[in-house]
């Protein structure tokens, strides 16, 4: 059995396969899952990396909250010096600012902690930085980090406060007696539990004369919360000193921060609850992760189906259009009894001598000779036939696709144009069918030359023979009713027959098969490329077919590393 990674590099394993796992169809849980996915890579670039390299760092601190909540002031008050801005102007903190002791700012200074955000010092860096500012009046081994608002209206720094309370060994949750009911701050409550990060609250602001009630209330919510084990600090609401709290409201929460920097084993115990329970909650967070991963594989697979099933019925449409006797109708049924039904080509059958006459009747008139305008009805209406099939496909397809999860996001700004058949299709269509003409005069011509009624073929003019067998292909007459089966079944049997003594019964026929499998090729080449368009746009957005499979292997993986001797179990 091989060694179980370490787990730091099943740690990394993990973010990396989380980071190329895309997530392109617009399923409704796809931005959920994107979030997540980007938490738990941020949480293991910013904390998870950070603190198994380095247990004995010191305590980083995080105080959050919600806007106005005297965070910062509570930061400078702890400190005991001005060492972030607090204001009635919101937003206030956009650049966090971090506060340590001097002999600390080593370990904090490189990219050890959140890699992705630049130090600066003296004074508020723009978007994008930490304001380090080391302080000895913080003791070693104790960082201070003031956080922007959780429920800031400025989505980045909401997202910053966010990814720092993930990088957090300990989280001081900060909200007031007025604002403590709020959602927000619930929701990080619920996420601290989640996590099992270490966690202290801070009730600020609560007025002196409603203490007791505002506090057993909240104590209250934060035990249906399952927070009972959180540490709760009330702060009462009294007027500020240089902008700092009164010594005895700032007091305890003070000396239970130094407390724990001086005491090794309470800090140990700290860290350790905030990693294994980060570690914990990957396992869960990443199936969340995979569930919408599965979700969106299955999302194009309907997608795909939905297309699939619309060009089959296209191609079902063309063969039954065929096959049926549909295609002999109108200008082609015209055109055929004009050949046939005048005994024009019977005549010609004779000899040369009618061959002259369709010649010369051609040059006078200026017509073209029957069996070439035979043809042209043909081309057109299996055209016709092409065209609206592709059409109808194209249409039911973006109908589906509308009703179908990830669909609606698909069509984005190309609905008008996907619902047509393609640009080139008219045109493309049009060569098929001229190409499908010439492979059908192809087979008569190379049939007829191996037969000693070469002679009769030449008379009879390639092109009406050709003519004849494409009439033969469709002449399947179930489609035709009354009247037009006596004539087109009457004439159609009439040509037959005449083929037949030219070619011979069974080459008739299987020269009316290879035509028919030869247009079937053809119109599924056509409808390939037309569904392509579909399938390319699915293509382009779904997850690879392994990824959910990944993912759950790096778990594993993960899991597997944390049983190892070396890792940090539950
Ligand atoms: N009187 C009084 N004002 C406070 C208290 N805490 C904060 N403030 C004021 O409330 C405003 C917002 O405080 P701030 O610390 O910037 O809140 P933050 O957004 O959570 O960082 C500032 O004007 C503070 O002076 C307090 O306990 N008492
Ligand atoms: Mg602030």
């Amino acid at each position: 059995m091989t060694a179980p990674p370490r787990l730091p590099d099943a740690l990394a394993a993990l973010r990396d396969t989380l980071a190329s796992t895309p997530l392109g169809l617009a399923t409704p849980d796809r931005d959920d899952a994107r979030r997540t996915a980007r938490a738990v890579i941020d949480q293991i670039d910013d904390y998870l990396l950070p603190r198994l390299r380095d247990l004995d760092a010191p305590l980083l601190t995080v105080v959050g909250g919600s806007t106005g909540a005297g965070k910062s002031t509570l930061v400078n008050s702890l400190v005991g010096a001005t060492v972030t801005t607090a204001g009635v102007l919101r937003p206030t903190t956009s650049s966090p600012v971090l506060i340590c002791a001097p002999v600390d700012v080593v370990a904090f200074s490189g990219d050890r902690v959140l890699p992705g955000l630049a130090r600066v010092t003296g004074g508020p860096g723009g978007p994008g930085t930490v304001q380090l500012v080391p302080d000895d009046r913080l003791p070693a081994g104790l960082a201070v980090l003031d956080a922007p608002d959780v429920d800031s209206v400025v989505e980045s720094n909401r997202d910053l406060a966010g990814q720092l309370l993930a990088a957090a060994d300990l989280w001081v949750f900060v909200t007031t007696a007025a604002r403590y009911a709020d959602a927000v701050p619930w929701d990080l409550l619920r996420t601290a539990q989640e996590r099992g990060t270490a966690l202290a609250v801070v009730l600020d602001r609560v007025p002196p004369e409603a203490g007791t009630e505002i506090t057993n209330d909240f104590t209250g919510m934060l035990q249906r919360a399952g927070l009972a084990g959180a540490r709760l600090f009330v702060v009462e609401e009294r007027p500020l000193v240089d902008g700092r709290l009164p010594e005895d409201q700032v007091g305890p929460l003070r000396d239970w921060l130094h407390g724990l920097a001086a005491d090794q084993e309470a800090r140990a115990a700290v860290v350790r609850q905030t990693l294994t329970g980060a570690l914990d909650s990957l396992e869960q967070r990443v199936a969340g992760i995979v569930a919408a991963v599965e979700g969106q594989t299955a999302a194009a697979d309907d997608l795909r189906r939905a297309a699939g099933a619309s060009y089959a019925a296209a191609f079902d449409g063309i063969d039954e259009g065929v096959r049926s006797g549909t295609l002999l109708r109108g200008e082609v049924l015209a055109r055929w009894q004009e050949f046939v039904g005048t005994g024009e080509w019977m005549r010609s059958l004779q000899g040369q001598v009618g061959r002259l006459r369709d010649r010369m009747v051609a040059a006078v008139t200026g017509r073209p000779a029957p069996g070439e305008e035979l043809n042209g009805a043909v081309e057109h209406s299996v055209e016709r036939l092409l065209r609206a099939e592709a059409e109808r496909a194209a249409e039911r397809t973006v109908i589906a696709w509308r009703s179908l999860p990830g669909g609606p996001g698909l069509l984005d700004g190309v609905e008008r144009e996907l619902e047509r058949v393609s640009p080139d299709f008219p045109e493309a269509a049009a060569a098929q069918v001229r190409d499908w003409q010439g492979a059908v005069l192809d087979l008569v011509r190379s049939e007829g030359a191996d037969k000693r009624s070469t002679a009769r073929l030449v008379s009879w003019g390639v092109n009406g023979a050709g003519g004849a067998v494409m009439v033969a292909v469709f002449a399947h007459t179930g489609g035709l009713t009354g009247g037009e089966i006596a004539v087109a079944g009457g004439t159609t049997a009439a040509g037959q027959r005449v083929l037949e003594a030219v070619f011979g019964d069974a080459a008739v026929r299987s020269l009316a098969a290879r035509a028919r499998e030869d247009l079937r090729a053809r119109a599924d080449a056509l409808l390939r490329y037309e569904q392509d368009r579909f399938d390319g746009r699915v293509a382009d957005v779904a997850p690879p077919p392994t990824a959910a499979a990944d993912l759950r292997a790096a778990v594993r993986a993960l899991a597997a590393a944390r049983q190892a001797p070396t890792g940090t179990g539950r």
